[in-house]
């Protein structure tokens, strides 16, 4: 039996490539950070079939003792600081735990266990300002973020390993990839989420920044695949995951809002552009500059051409398909809380009585 350490495993990712390697038979080890209240997030409903290890990016001590104890053949690193907004607020937190952190990891397999194959998270962050479209392995890099920065140390480290020390040390270069395990941070799940409260008609509008901002979304089902598929091959290898489709987050917003039957009219430019519901004539949805970023990637198309014809990757989630689940998702979560409300509120009206 295989065994493989996943850093990062309550995140979106880690979830779907802990119930990917459980399947295939791996005694799956998750790097967990000790929190004042126990969660599990995203892995709360496997937790049982995975053997978690308390540690932290930033503590080499805490990944020494992760690669003795799970012993691992395999080790996933998706541990990050993955918010870019929050990368401009915690510029050194996000270097530390998505830069530094890197090394960190690649040194305890180094020192305990130089045959593990080790696949590290890049990111389609890294081509920011984009020299080239769409964007392959050999696109030059231009981050926009202190993000995107970090995540182009944890890149380059993890090639110097490789070539240093013969590392088995992947890259993958993913592009956007979403879920119904989205944090709601996330701008696709904001929209989700708001989308459902709306059609509920427990709130009114959704507030947004840049819309023309371009993204190439796919699924994260389908994108921890090729993590597992860069592992499994000959030599180690980066490689560009994408759809090789772009989409601006204002077209993302008229798909969502089309799952529960809302057609959006747009009026407006700017800061001053509103989302009407065509049927009704309510805004449903404004511009906050408060969203803006302080600098922005405006579009990322990637072209998994490689992937395709050397890991024999292909995706099966299409982006209609995408937005329709997290809709879906969204929608049933929505009803069940607006049920707790219910019965918490006939319980007080008893109480009351
Ligand atoms: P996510 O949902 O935000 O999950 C990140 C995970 O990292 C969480 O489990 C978090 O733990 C953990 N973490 C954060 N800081 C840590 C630290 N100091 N020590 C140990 N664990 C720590 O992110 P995701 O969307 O699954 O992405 C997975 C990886 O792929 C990340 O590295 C991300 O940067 C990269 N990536 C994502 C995308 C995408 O579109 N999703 C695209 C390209 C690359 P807590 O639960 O304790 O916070
Ligand atoms: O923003 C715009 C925003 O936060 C997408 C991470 O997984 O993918 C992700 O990073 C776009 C940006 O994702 C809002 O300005 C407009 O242009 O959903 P996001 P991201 O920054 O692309 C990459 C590949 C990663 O590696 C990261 O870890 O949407 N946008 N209005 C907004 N974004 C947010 N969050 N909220 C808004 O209200």
């Amino acid at each position: 039996m295989k065994s493989a350490l996943i850093t990062g495993i309550n995140g979106q990712d880690g979830s779907y490539l802990a119930e990917l390697l459980l399947e295939k038979g791996y005694e799956v080890y998750g790097l967990m950070r000790r929190k004042s209240v126990v969660d599990y997030g995203n892995v709360e409903h496997i937790k049982d079939k995975v053997n978690f290890i308390y540690g932290d990016m930033t503590d080499l001590v805490s990944l020494i003792n992760a690669v003795k104890v799970s012993k691992a053949d395999e080790v996933y690193n998706l541990a990050a600081q993955s918010f870019v907004g929050t990368s401009w607020e915690q510029p050194v937190a996000t270097v530390e735990i998505d830069g530094v952190g890197v090394t960190n990891l690649l040194e305890a397999i180094r020192i305990v266990k130089p045959s593990a194959r080790f696949y590290q998270a890049s990111t389609s962050e890294m081509f920011g300002l984009v020299q080239e479209i769409p964007q392959k392995e050999t696109t030059p890099f231009y981050p926009r973020s202190p993000y995107g920065v970090a995540k182009l140390y944890g890149h380059w480290i993890t090639k110097n390993y490789r070539e240093s020390y013969d590392l088995y040390a992947c890259s993958g270069i993913l592009f956007n990839h979403e879920s119904e395990r989205r944090g709601k941070e996330f701008v696709t799940r904001k929209i989700t989420d708001a989308v459902a409260r709306i059609k509920h008609g427990i709130q009114d509008y959704l507030e947004l920044g840049n819309m023309d901002s371009k993204r190439d979304w796919g699924h994260s089902k389908d994108y921890v695949k090729a993590m597992w598929l860069m592992l499994q091959q000959n030599v180690a290898d980066d490689y560009v995951i994408a759809t090789n489709e772009t989409r601006t987050v204002r077209e993302f917003v008229e798909t969502a809002f089309a799952h529960v039957d809302i057609k959006v009219k747009w009026q407006g430019s700017g800061v001053d552009e509103i989302g009407i519901n065509e049927a009704t004539g309510k805004i449903i949805v404004k511009i906050n500059p408060k969203f803006f970023r302080p600098a922005e990637v405006d579009i990322l198309i990637g072209d998994p051409a490689k992937a395709e014809s050397k890991l024999g990757w292909e995706r099966e989630i299409s982006f209609s398909q995408l937005v329709e689940r997290m809709v879906a998702n969204d929608m049933k979560l929505v009803e069940k809380e607006m049920k707790i409300d219910q019965i918490n509120l006939k319980e007080k009206e008893i109480a009351i009585n």
